[in-house]
């Protein structure tokens, strides 16, 4: 398979060559220097979530990936040593974090280079998609494409992860190989069915 490395950007660069060069035409990019500067990134470490928040109650996939259990963050992270041995680790994916450590909520805000236009609805309409994603060593999201087919952001805080995107020209080779379940179902309830996006494959932490 072929593949290629993405177009390495500096944060520097403006909000409207960004829009242009790679949102309107579905590109995907790498941004560099941006969230080392970020408040929230030291906020949001692994000792500082452990030590400072280490009592909230969060919910991890099971080893099946399917199943949740519920558990102290602390605990959670506590048990990531444990965990590298597992086949099958427990992941704490789409978090709502602000939810549950409200005081954060003033140091996040969307990079200027991209337009959240869910911010544009009243909060209570917002859809809950400001997630963090915390896990040790191997835990892995399976290939997917987003609901609704919304373009997203993702910022690395800490640690590696290895992201696999497709070309949506690859979709039915990969529905026919069985490693992407739903698109069939997410095309259909799409209001943004048409568009021509790369998606997501896979992340794992290293
Ligand atoms: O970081 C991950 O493991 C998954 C992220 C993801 O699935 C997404 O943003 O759509």
């Amino acid at each position: 398979m072929t593949q290629f490395a993405l177009p390495q950007i500096d944060s520097g660069i403006s909000a409207l060559n960004v829009q242009e060069v790679y949102i309107q035409r579905g590109l995907p990019v790498v941004i560099t220097q941006l969230a080392s500067q970020w408040p929230i990134t030291a906020a949001c470490s692994l000792e500082k979530l452990r030590y400072t928040h280490g009592g909230v109650e969060v919910h991890v996939t099971g080893p099946n990936s399917s199943t949740w259990s519920k558990m102290g963050l602390k605990e959670y992270i506590d048990g990531f040593e444990e965990y590298k041995k597992l086949d099958s680790k427990p992941y704490l994916r789409t978090w709502n974090f602000l939810d549950d450590i409200p005081e954060l909520k003033e140091m996040y805000h969307s990079p200027r280079h991209f337009q959240d236009r869910f911010q544009q609805l009243p909060e209570n309409q917002r859809p809950p998609f400001t997630w963090l994603f915390v896990g040790p060593c191997g835990v892995q999201t399976p290939l997917h494409v987003d609901i609704w087919h919304t373009d997203a952001w993702l910022a690395q805080l800490e640690g590696r992860k290895r992201f696999r995107l497709f070309h949506p020209s690859r979709r039915a080779e990969l529905v026919a190989k069985g490693l992407l379940a739903d698109a069939a179902e997410m095309s259909s309830t799409s209001p943004a069915a048409g568009l021509i996006r790369w998606r997501l494959l896979m992340m794992e932490f290293h």
